[in-house]
């Protein structure tokens, strides 16, 4: 019976969706017509609504991107200048009138990096270097337009539309990765996906973004090994890693621990938490062994992630370490999810500290290397770095500390700055050593156009706003206009004492040099620091909120955390809360 009783009610059911039915009953047929004319009516409705705002969004948002550079470009040419106070609270802020001597050199500044551009443009179009005196180009990084890329985000700070626009046109139509190079990894990515992104946070271009990631994703498979510290190099094309043959099968502390900037900036803007995830492992890695001087040698053994035997040294294959673990703190927002980094880099000043000499008769300080117990009295010019990493870092301190770091920061840049004005050409060496009642005398006597004192003297201007910064900033960009400019471009120095020319252009002279130099005479709301954080390379990364409940010291392979990551727009919003 039952079954009987539910085939009949199923049959009645099916009924409906006979056309013979209505055709008997004209009156439902007209009522079934209705009500679709009615549905259809509304979904219509809906879609173009939907259509329309997406229309006046995109509207609003070409808008918004016009203003903003307008904003931007306003505050370059009439100040909206502001300081940061002295206890580094950026809500106390202070105007201050523009300089008319700033403007004027700002835009010498200016013209320095279009006669460096234009004969790259002219010359080397798409190459990664450019080589002045030959007036030719030369692919020193694999053929990834390294100077291009490294310059994009200068030509936009600096407002130099057009040169900017044809540059995103070669990367949109001809910037192409896959390439059979063995690439550095740690060059690639300060250079070149710290330059799209930069590229990708100033002009909003997602080109900009897909292309970092492209680049990112070639570089990823060099951090699948035991320990999960990097090797160094890899094949563009194929994804075979290894280390280079003269360290030993060892990867190199400042190679394998300087990508955390751009690859949290890259997942924060993607979505894809594998890039923050591998960057962050090597800090957890390191993390499980850091000595109490937070000092690390320049050798670790990637299968094992112990240190190798080596120097110990804020120059050269060390440097950036150290930069990377303040500069997450401050592009996590100093939070709690990245406090661990702050322990990490406070304890490193701790060791810095006791590499710190001063000289005899005239009272230089500078840093040491070590080597096993023993320091030796030389540093590298790439250690100029240290001045502003402190000054910036030494805000995060009581006051007590705080000053102390400042004015370790201040002797240190004082030093730097004598590199470059005890040499006959007015620009430092490589390296130098340092002699008991002879102060300090250049080692390796080239000069290649590095940043790292100008790159101090703005952070140092930043943040004390001693104008005294500014005018040894000056001096120094005169001494590059008097020995390094030549007809097409500029060039490095075989030797700061008799002035001899190279024949070299490189990619971070337009990329750092320049651009701290421009940021040294402009207001300080240009690329503010509150809302901004330079990568190794000087490319600015947008700070934005990192929602992660990641802790460092239990992150590892095995126990990845479920990342959170907001929308950017979202993130965008509250950017620069503390
Ligand atoms: C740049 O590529 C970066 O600043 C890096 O951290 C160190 N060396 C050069 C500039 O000297």
């Amino acid at each position: 019976m039952a079954r009987a009783r539910s085939s009949s009610s199923s049959s009645s059911g099916w009924r409906y969706c006979n056309p013979s039915y209505y055709l008997k009953r004209p009156k439902r047929l007209a009522l079934l017509f209705i009500a679709f004319v009615c549905v259809s009516l509304v979904v219509w409705d809906r879609q173009t609504l939907v259509s329309e705002h997406e229309v006046e969004i995109s509207k609003l948002n070409e808008e918004a991107m016009k203003l903003r550079s307008l904003v931007e470009e306003y505050k370059s040419k009439h100040g909206d200048v502001v300081e940061r106070h002295e206890d580094g609270d950026s809500s106390k802020k202070a105007a201050l009138p523009v300089d008319p001597i700033d403007d004027e050199r700002r835009e010498k500044v200016k013209e320095a990096m279009l006669h460096a551009w234009s004969s790259y443009e002219k010359y080397a179009w798409g190459n990664d270097e450019l080589q002045p005196q030959t007036r030719q180009g030369v692919n020193s990084f694999g053929g990834l337009g390294a100077t291009l890329v490294d310059s994009l985000d200068t030509l936009y700070i600096m407002g130099l539309k057009e040169e900017f626009q044809r540059a995103r046109e070669w990367v949109a139509n001809t910037l192409d990765f896959d390439k059979d190079y063995e690439a550095s990894v740690f060059e690639t990515t300060i250079r070149v996906v710290g330059g799209l992104l930069s590229a990708y946070d100033l002009s909003e271009d997602k080109v900009f973004l897909e292309k970092a990631r492209d680049i990112a994703d070639r570089l990823l498979p060099a951090w699948n090994t035991p320990s999960g510290i990097p090797y160094n190099v890899i094949n563009l094309a194929r994804g075979n890693a290894h280390n280079p043959g003269w360290t030993g099968g060892n990867s190199i502390l400042a190679d394998s621990g300087t990508e955390q900037v751009e690859f949290i900036a890259l997942s924060q803007r993607t979505g894809d938490p594998k890039y923050q995830q591998k960057a962050e492992n090597v800090i957890a890695a390191l993390n499980r062994t850091f000595p109490d001087d937070g000092l690390l040698p320049i050798y670790i053994n990637p299968h094992s992630g112990a240190s190798s035997y080596s120097a110990i040294t804020f120059g050269a294959m060390g440097d950036s370490f150290y930069e990377y673990l303040l500069k997450v703190w401050i592009q996590g927002n100093k939070t709690a999810a990245v406090r661990p980094y702050r322990e990490m880099w406070e304890r490193s000043m701790k060791g810095f500290l006791t590499l710190i000499r001063r000289t005899t008769p005239s009272s230089f300080t500078y840093i040491c290397e070590k080597n096993g117990h023993s320091l030796t009295d030389k540093m590298d010019e790439l250690a100029c770095f240290a001045p502003g990493m402190l000054a910036m870092g030494s805000f995060g301190y009581g006051p007590e500390e705080s000053q102390k770091f400042l004015s370790l920061a201040e002797e240190l840049a004082w030093t730097c700055y004598n590199f470059y004005q005890s040499t006959p050409t007015k620009l430092a060496g490589e390296n130098y050593f340092f002699h008991s009642g002879q102060d300090m005398s250049v080692g390796t006597s080239w000069n290649i156009l590095r940043p790292e004192t100008v790159e101090s003297l703005f952070y140092l201007w930043r943040l004390t706003g001693n104008k005294t910064y500014k005018e040894w900033g000056w001096n120094i960009f005169q001494a590059f206009e008097k020995n390094s400019r030549v007809e097409s471009g500029y060039v490095g120095l075989k030797d700061v004492n008799s002035g001899v020319k190279d024949n070299m252009m490189q990619s971070f002279f337009l990329a750092e040099t320049l651009k701290y130099l421009y940021l040294l005479f402009s207001p300080s709301s240009v690329i503010s620091l509150d809302e901004w954080v330079f990568n190794t390379e000087a490319h600015p990364i947008r700070i934005v909120p990192r929602n992660d409940p990641m802790n460092l010291a239990k992150l590892d392979e095995q126990q990845k955390p479920t990342i959170k990551l907001r929308n950017r727009k979202a993130g965008r919003s509250r950017a620069g809360d503390h």
